[in-house]
């Protein structure tokens, strides 16, 4: 529990209205059963049990015994969040007034909610489907505008439309087949191969387009590691402070200067990025360094992104088939950096013959003058956002589940073109459709197990 302008305490249930009495007393006379739902009323909170005199016009409470002044509103049922009877009791924010007003409920006859339990009972309501339920933890997770924006998306039920239209063709495509089968001896069709293989075909390609926004859904929502690496002095800590622009790493010349991860936080273009500076690597006796160039391992083994940094002075185009070992491809960009005391034309030779050597574009850069900064950043975050909004209707998968359900309804799906392909038995080709349909249904929660629903809530804080 934190410190905070208003802290507010929710009671849910049948009883909400009954407990919540028992320590309120509005300003103005009158009990909270009768008050018009979705009203703000003003209230002492008294600590449980509700003294005797509470009720009686001009009496007045033990000074002691009222914890907090503040609102009270009553939602009734099913107009709530939980769709039950919702008591809110707006407090002060402090945190001994909310431990003092959650043990006065407990006392009158509360308990306190299980992690999540406001949002699984909105679930179990029917108020919410599954990925909506999901979506009110990404809404409050939300680490940048976008993400923000697809939770958002995701809690109006954009996804759960889009699951909901291919999950009916599918049930329409499964219902015709097993309705096939019923009837073989009459020699009666219901759909033909030909009806079966264009929807099909249409529902792969749109689970497909779903899946392919997967991997940049995940970094917009959890964000990217970018570890700075390479030899030491090349100027990875100069880079992390121009980056964040503040002086939060040293910076000296002498080799060997950053023995710690330090790591920090920005935002560029909605993503979430955790910008790390490690210890340069290379052969030592210090043990101090020892275990900065094994942290500094660690760290690069779990970067999404490792700039390899390569000191400009140190490499002539003769050295650098010395280039330490870059290990380009998807996970590092090679960056040249002092590029302010090269000659335009030694630069241009020396990224040349770098490209050639490594295969892959590399970037060069000053630290100094910050020169190359910009474009470094772009191809950074366009690296990793290769999705827009605007296409596929806004529907991005950024969470493992939903990925795991539409891999599992595209291998169904895929079976399911093969087998008509080949020809084969109508009973087989209900099976893969019944599977999809599973797949698909899994991600709204039509039918989910008690693990998957407490593994999914349990990530949810108390309260919500
Ligand atoms: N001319 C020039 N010097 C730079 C540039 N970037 C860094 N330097 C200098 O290079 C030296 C090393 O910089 P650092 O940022 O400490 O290098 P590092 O890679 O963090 O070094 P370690 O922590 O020892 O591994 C310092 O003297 C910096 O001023 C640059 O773009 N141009
Ligand atoms: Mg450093």
């Amino acid at each position: 529990m934190a410190e905070g302008g208003i802290g507010i305490i929710r009671i849910s249930g049948q009883d909400a209205t009954d407990i919540a009495s028992r320590i309120v007393r509005l300003r103005r006379n009158g009990t909270l059963s009768t008050l018009p739902t979705h009203t703000l009323h003003l209230a002492d909170i008294i600590s449980a049990p509700y003294p005797e005199s509470a009720d009686t016009p001009g009496s007045s409470i033990a000074q002691e015994r009222i914890i907090d002044e503040g609102l009270v509103v009553y939602m009734k049922g099913p107009h709530s969040f939980t769709a039950e009877d919702v008591v809110e009791l707006h407090c002060h924010g402090g945190t001994t007034i909310l431990r003092r007003v959650c043990e006065s409920c407990i006392a009158a006859g509360a308990r306190l909610a299980q992690p999540g339990e406001f949002t699984k009972r909105a679930f179990l309501n029917g108020r919410l489907d599954l990925s909506q339920a999901e979506a009110v933890l990404d809404t409050i997770k939300a680490k940048s505008d976008f993400a923000l924006t697809i939770a958002q998306r995701q809690l109006r039920g954009e996804l759960s439309h889009h699951v909901e239209e291919l999950r009916t063709t599918l049930l329409s495509l499964q219902a015709r087949v097993e309705a096939g089968i019923d009837f073989s001896d009459e020699d009666i069709s219901f759909v033909t191969h030909r009806e079966l293989l264009t929807d099909l075909r249409d529902v792969d390609r749109q689970i497909q387009t779903m899946l392919d926004t997967a991997e940049a859904g995940r970094v917009l929502r959890d964000g990217i590691r970018v570890v700075l690496a390479g030899s030491p002095n090349v100027g990875k800590s100069s880079l992390l402070n121009s980056l964040i622009r503040d002086n939060r790493a040293i910076v000296t010349d002498v080799p060997g200067t950053t023995r710690d991860i330090i790591e920090e936080s920005v935002i560029w273009n909605g993503l979430p990025i955790t910008l790390v500076d490690t210890a340069g690597l290379r052969e030592t006796t210090d043990v101090v360094e020892q275990e900065g160039i094994r942290r500094s391992k660690e760290a690069q083994a779990q970067g999404d992104l490792i700039l390899h940094l390569v000191d400009a002075v140190d490499f002539q185009e003769s050295k650098v088939a010395e280039l330490p070992s870059p290990v380009p491809g998807q996970k590092t960009f090679v960056v040249l950096n002092k590029i302010d005391v090269l000659a335009s034309c030694t630069m241009q030779n020396l990224s040349t013959a770098l490209e050639k050597q490594i295969g892959h574009r590399i970037h060069a850069i000053s630290t100094k003058t910050g020169e190359g900064l910009e474009e470094l950043k772009s191809a950074i975050t366009s690296r990793f956002l290769s999705i827009s909004l605007e296409s596929n209707d806004g529907v991005v998968i950024n969470n493992v589940r939903h990925r795991m359900a539409l891999d599992r309804a595209l291998t169904a799906i895929r079976q399911a073109l093969s087998s008509i392909e080949q020809g084969g038995q109508a009973e087989l080709l209900a099976v893969d459709l019944h599977d999809a349909t599973d797949a698909l249904g899994d991600i709204i929660g039509s039918i989910t197990s008690d693990d998957v629903l407490e593994r999914i809530f349990s990530e949810f804080c108390i309260g919500k």
